[in-house]
C-alpha cells in the first residue's frame, strides 16, 4: 500500500458534500488520502496536532475547505510547511465570498494556495495536489497525463443543440 501524501481536511461534516469532490478524483488518480474534520474554532487542539506532524507522517500537500469565518486553511498553514492548498465552501448567507476573502487573504510569509469557491474548487484542489506529487512520482504524472488528456477529448469541436 503505498503512504499517504495527501491529507483533505474540512471544518464540519457539512464540508464533505463540498470536499468529497477531491477525494473523488484523487480515486480516479489511484493517489491515497486521509479524510479528517479538523475545525480550527471547534476543535483547535486537533488542529494543533494534525498541523503540529503533518511533516513527520509523511504529508506532502493538505488540502484544507472551511467555509463563513474559514480559518481553518491559514491556520493549517502557520503550523505547518506542509503547502495547503485552500476550498472556500459555499455558503448560504454569503454565497461563500465570506469563505474566499476568510482564505485568500493571508499576511505575508504564510501562504495558502485558494482556490474557487465550491465544488469545482475542491474538485482542482485534488488534482493541484496530483500535480504537486507527479512532481516527484512519475507513475502518478503518467496517471494525471492520461487524465488530462481524457478530458480534453471529450470535449466535442462544435456546440450540440440540446
Ligand atoms: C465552518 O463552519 C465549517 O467549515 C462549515 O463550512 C461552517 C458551518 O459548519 P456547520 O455549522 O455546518 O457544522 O467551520
Amino acid at each position: 500500500m503505498a503512504q499517504t501524501r495527501v491529507g483533505i481536511i474540512m471544518g464540519s461534516q457539512s464540508d464533505w458534500p463540498t470536499m468529497v469532490e477531491a477525494a473523488d478524483v484523487l480515486d480516479e488518480l489511484a493517489i491515497p488520502y486521509e479524510a479528517r474534520i479538523v475545525s480550527a474554532h471547534r476543535t483547535p487542539d486537533r488542529l494543533w496536532e494534525y498541523g503540529k506532524t503533518a511533516v513527520d507522517r509523511g504529508l506532502h500537500v493538505i488540502i484544507a475547505g472551511a467555509g463563513g469565518a474559514a480559518h481553518l486553511p491559514g491556520m493549517m498553514a502557520s503550523k505547518t510547511r506542509v503547502p495547503v492548498i485552500g476550498v472556500p465552501v459555499q455558503t448560504k448567507a454569503l454565497s461563500g465570498v465570506d469563505s474566499l476573502y476568510s482564505i485568500l487573504q493571508m499576511p505575508r510569509g504564510y501562504p495558502v494556495a485558494t482556490m474557487a469557491i465550491g465544488a469545482a474548487g475542491a474538485k482542482n484542489a485534488g488534482l493541484m495536489a496530483a500535480q504537486i506529487l507527479a512532481l516527484h512520482d512519475p507513475d502518478v504524472a503518467a496517471r494525471l497525463d492520461a487524465w488530462r488528456a481524457a478530458l480534453s477529448a471529450s470535449i466535442p469541436e462544435e456546440p450540440q443543440r440540446g
